[in-house]
């Protein structure tokens, strides 16, 4: 190739990617916090199964031609009576917004594509201000545009995702677009096969955020590895003026601290700290923490705690602590559908408190922020996953780098969440070597961007005999001897059968049970060898925990799951009807008899621990 064409193409590959990509910024930590104009409400929407509104007949992307128009994404209106136009957002119905499409419209249930919002909404920017558009969570592919103009793209349905948009955002009226879709794919994260809904649609808040033209962008504060007595962490800044004074405070704990930041914005604090009231699931102290610069203030409400392991203890503030847990989807069972709002979400954490819980795992990705922020204020501990769930493409670099950047968002939203006591890299993936580098790179990379809490993965258990075995040799890099087993469901015969087993696990480490379970179909009766009865799930729960009793080292589990949840994977047409029954509450918000055995069990547990 000439140089003359090299240097060209080089320019046109750079001036493609900048254009794709160069809105997107990294996360605002506390976003919410800021100044807002919320764009939750009714969309109008476009179903759009061949993708017409984003491609030509030659199967050319709009946004990729020339002139950059000609898709739905122009928002246009028909302008005089001979004018072609085979769209029109205004006629169009509408959806809620956060909510997924599946639970608002019926023949939306079971659709898996692309789907057209369109948002109009006013403004009044001001000078000297930046504006961002945040969305909480788009299920899974979403691409942006702002009166016409793409703003991004972003993948991942239950990560936030954001634009600087201060030179796009027009005084008066403006139109939002956003193409979501849900076509589930084998190299993506999660990959075409998972036991839960693949629910489309923009699920989470969508608002703009305004703030000062430099700004704080981001900070940690929180308690250093394995320290009770000194906090540290970091300030970014953002914008023109970005080596400036710092002021962070605390002043229930009386620490006022002034660092200066440096010419690429970061300002570094360690801070001896003493007489601080440590979070904990039985006094959920959170402190009001205010970081100021010249120009811009931001308030968060932040927890202090030590989590560590010391051979097979859990450590929290230095005391041995035993995880009541419960698993739980990001579903309100009696939508049934995404959970759309902070009612849905403490309905959620209710239950699992009203079982006696201290622990939640929210499996299988992401979930809200809110979510994280409500057990940090109710008192509950969180396990946090990305969806590197099953059979993931462990060989693709892109499906690598997808995991990773879901899992570094997390940590980036959730850092400074006292409740977060444990990064998962994902759950039940089989052996292989392949998947051995992924797993072992995600657990590396998690340690490098936060030490200061555990990291682990829910492992899987083989078989010999009567012995059930864990040696996963994940585990010598992660925390926990965290893992899944299904006895007494999917293999071991009916509950009695259960005693026969016993645990063979190769790591010196505490054992939490991420899973164990089955399915009861609320109000059907019978004995307890009878399958989908209240009365086999209660045997088997009682069984378990008997079996579970007797691991050296049992430090805590996560039985699955709190509530039913839709899947379509559950077909039985008595017992299912498409929904995973393995929940303590039904789809009705009922509990079924399991739930009185583990909340007995929790009840005896804390006594022990106390
Ligand atoms: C599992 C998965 C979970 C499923 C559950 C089940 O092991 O981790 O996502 O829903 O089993 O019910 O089979």
């Amino acid at each position: 190739m000439k140089k003359n064409s090299y240097i060209s193409l080089l320019i046109l590959v750079i001036s493609l990617f900048s254009r794709i990509s160069a809105a997107q910024e990294n996360l605002i930590q506390n976003i919410s916090a800021r100044s807002i104009i919320s764009l939750n409400g009714r969309w109008n929407y476009i179903i759009d199964p061949y993708e017409n509104g984003y491609y030509d007949y030659r199967r050319e992307a709009f946004d990729q031609s020339k002139s950059g128009t000609g898709g739905y994404f122009d928002d246009k209106k028909q302008e005089d009576k001979s004018e072609l136009l085979e769209y029109d957002f205004d006629h169009s119905p509408t959806l809620a917004v956060p909510g997924d499409w599946n639970s608002q419209v019926e023949k939306l249930d079971l659709y898996e594509g692309t789907i057209w919002y369109r948002n109009k909404f006013t403004a009044a920017p001001k000078q000297g201000k930046r504006y961002f558009l945040y969305f909480g969570a788009v299920n899974y592919e979403a691409h942006v545009y702002l009166n016409g103009k793409k703003l991004g793209m972003h993948k991942g349905g239950f990560t936030p995702f954001q634009f600087d948009i201060t030179d796009r955002l027009r005084a008066g009226e403006n139109s939002v677009v956003v193409k979501a879709d849900n076509t589930r794919k084998k190299e993506e994260v999660p990959t075409i096969n998972t036991d839960w809904w693949n629910y489309g649609g923009i699920t989470r808040d969508v608002f703009i955020a305004e703030t000062p033209a430099s700004y704080i962008s981001d900070y940690q504060i929180q308690l250093s590895k394995g320290s009770m007595g000194q906090i540290e962490g970091f300030i970014q800044l953002s914008g023109a003026e970005k080596s400036q004074k710092v002021t962070v405070e605390i002043p229930a704990a009386g620490i006022k601290t002034i660092v200066k930041a440096d010419t690429s914005g970061r300002a570094l604090i360690k801070l001896a700290v003493n007489n601080l009231e440590y979070w904990s699931p039985e006094s959920p102290k959170l402190y009001d923490v205010t970081i100021s610069t010249s120009n811009d203030h931001i308030s968060d409400k932040i927890g202090f705690r030590s989590i560590v392991t010391k051979g097979k203890d859990i450590l929290l503030n230095g005391k041995p602590v035993f995880l009541r847990g419960i698993s739980i989807h990001d579903e309100n069972p009696l939508i049934a559908g995404r959970a759309r709002s902070e009612g849905d979400l403490r309905m959620l954490l209710t239950w699992a408190k009203e079982l006696n819980c201290n622990f939640v795992r929210l499996a299988h990705y992401p979930h809200n922020e809110q979510m994280v922020r409500l057990a940090d204020e109710m008192g509950l501990m969180v396990w946090a996953e990305v969806p590197v769930y099953w059979t993931i493409a462990w060989d693709n670099p892109e499906t690598y780098k997808n995991a990773e950047a879901q899992m570094s968002t997390l940590i980036t939203r959730d850092k400074n969440r006292a409740a977060v006591i444990v990064w998962s890299v994902g759950n039940e993936t089989p052996l292989s070597d392949s998947r051995y580098r992924f797993m072992s790179n995600m657990v590396t990379h998690v340690r490098s961007m936060d030490n200061t809490r555990l990291v682990a993965a829910a492992l899987e258990v083989h078989r010999k005999g009567f012995e059930v075995i864990v040696d996963d040799s994940l585990g010598e890099k992660i925390d926990l001897a965290s893992f899944n087993e299904y006895g007494a469901w999917y293999w071991g015969g009916t509950p009695k059968e259960l005693s026969k087993y016993h645990f063979n696990i190769k790591y010196d480490k505490p054992v939490v049970i991420t899973e164990f379970g089955g399915d009861a179909l609320a109000g059907f009766h019978g004995d307890e060898d009878t399958r989908w009865t209240e009365e086999y799930q209660e045997a088997l729960y009682v069984s378990q925990l008997n079996m579970l009793s007797k691991i050296d080292g049992l430090r805590g589990m996560t039985p699955w799951i709190l509530a039913d949840f839709k899947s379509p994977r559950r077909p039985h047409p008595l017992y299912q009807n498409f929904y995973n029954r393995k929940g303590l509450y039904s789809e009705t918000g009922k509990k079924k008899k399991a739930f009185f055995i583990l909340k007995k069990f929790y009840d005896d547990t804390e006594k022990k621990y106390n």
